[in-house]
């Protein structure tokens, strides 16, 4: 349901994605970068649900989706829990399948 009922905002979303380029730059203090693998994610609105959730984690300083490859750099103080990235990516409406160290 989610995932096909963003049409109408795409250019609306695609707008602030471009803008924002998916990093949230300055005073960085990350101690951990990792890259997880999201399944099903097709367009910028996608890329924006996926990054507003995992965002939402605490801790997570800073997001970053490659739409072509499906990864998604978090950049953290700590090292995430597995379960909850796949859960705020579940949330979004797409499927965490994988994790490696970058
Ligand atoms: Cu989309």
């Amino acid at each position: 349901m989610r995932r096909n009922d963003h049409a109408p905002a795409h250019a609306y979303l695609q707008g602030v994605y471009t803008g924002a380029d998916g990093v949230r730059s300055g005073g960085s203090t990350a101690m951990v970068k990792d890259v997880y693998e999201v399944k099903g994610m097709t367009c910028g609105h996608c890329v924006a649900a996926v990054t507003a959730e995992v965002e939402g984690l605490a801790g997570v300083e800073s997001v970053q989706v490659d739409l072509a490859s499906g990864e998604v750099t978090v950049a953290s103080e700590r090292q995430l829990a597995y379960d909850d990235v796949a859960a705020a990516v579940d949330e979004a409406g797409y499927e965490l399948t994988g994790r490696h160290e970058r």
